[in-house]
């Protein structure tokens, strides 16, 4: 039974090696515009924010986070490691428009899924991986507990983002004043809160959360307990690249897809043997299910084996921030995440 094992191991072992040396490697197979020019580059472009636990450089200037390790899956998917991937922060307001023309060739900065960006701007969006809402941070001095106590109060949101019409919709639909100070610098619109420009600063709780943590006096600072609206965070990308866009898709696919087999970066190589024909295909024992994609059947393996699956992710960068699971946890949890099939 082993050494039959074994021998089907070295079968396939010897099938995925042909394949690799006969056809080109993921995404090339059949590329479209920015995989064609990832490939050239030799590097993926992503567009970031500077968050901790989200996105930010580690005292070596290394960019860690929780999106960031998004970002080294998909270098994995197409180069087969994790470090083909250059990381650039940049305003809300500027990095759409430089998605658009090409600058970066992925957001993973905490952009909301909406209609407009879709339909109107032209943006494809890949599977939410992180299920967020709109939060307001302000002064505990100010003596507020939630929300409509803000009526008449001066509140900060940056330019570019969701923020700003999800505050004037707030406000409108309660019936309260506000008035909106709109900054597009990350540095100037927490300052504003620090300097008492604003009574409160407005953005995903994600980001309120982890910018807290870089205020001088953090406990000085509330995060009131309404969510304003829905943000769903999710890889964007620029219209016209499907195979780009699959990528994306199937790579965080594979990361939660993971996660619900219980597979993760320490115990995948004990599922190499697994007797589930579906996992033999996710992991690359049976090549021939990637091979029909144009991947490297090692694909899923090995951004497991390197950046772990989504549980693994969201543990490594989001708890040392206290962030719970919440909606991010896997469907069977009670959350919100669910992975399509692989086959
Ligand atoms: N989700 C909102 C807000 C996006 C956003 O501003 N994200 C935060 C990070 S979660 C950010 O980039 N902040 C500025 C920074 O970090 O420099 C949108 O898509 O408009």
């Amino acid at each position: 039974m082993i050494v039959q094992k074994i021998f089907q191991r070295a079968v396939k072992a010897t099938v995925a090696a042909t394949f690799l040396a006969t056809t080109m490697l993921s995404g090339t197979a059949h590329a479209g515009p920015t995989l064609d020019k990832i490939n050239q580059r030799g590097t993926i472009k992503v567009g970031v924010g500077t968050t901790p636990g989200f996105f930010a450089p580690d005292s070596d200037g290394k960019w860690q986070g929780f999106f960031i390790d998004f970002g080294r899956a998909l270098s994995i998917a197409v180069f087969g490691t994790p470090d083909k991937v250059e990381f650039t922060s940049s305003s809300p307001q500027q990095r759409l428009p430089a998605l658009q023309s090409g600058e970066f060739d992925v957001l993973l900065s905490g952009v909301t899924v909406t209609a407009t960006r879709a339909f109107k701007l032209g943006f494809h969006f890949g599977p939410t991986v992180f299920y967020d809402g709109q939060g307001i941070l302000v002064r505990k001095d100010l003596g507020v507990t939630k929300a409509a106590d803000l009526d008449g109060a001066t509140i900060g949101a940056q330019s570019g983002t969701t923020g700003e019409l999800n505050v004037a919709d707030f406000f409108r639909k309660t019936g309260k004043n506000f008035t909106p100070v709109t900054i597009e610098d990350t540095g100037q619109f927490i300052d504003a809160l620090e300097s008492g420009r604003v009574d409160a600063i407005t953005q995903d709780s994600s980001d309120l959360v982890g910018k807290r943590t870089q205020l001088k006096n953090p406990d000085d600072y509330v995060l009131l307990p309404e969510r304003l609206s829905k943000e769903p965070l999710a890889p964007a990308i620029a219209g016209g690249d499907d195979r780009w866009l699959e990528l994306v898709n199937w790579t965080v696919n594979a990361t939660i897809q993971a996660e619900e087999w219980g597979i993760t970066s320490a115990n995948v190589d004990t599922f190499l043997d697994s007797d589930d024909p579906a996992i033999q295909r996710f992991l690359g024992e049976d090549p021939s299910f990637a091979q029909e994609l144009g991947l490297d059947p090692k694909w899923a393996y090995n951004i497991i084996k390197t950046v772990g699956n989504y549980g693994e992710i969201y543990e490594r960068n989001l708890k040392p921030l206290g962030w719970e699971r919440g909606y991010n946890s896997l469907w069977t949890d009670g959350g919100l995440l669910y992975s399509p099939p692989f086959r």
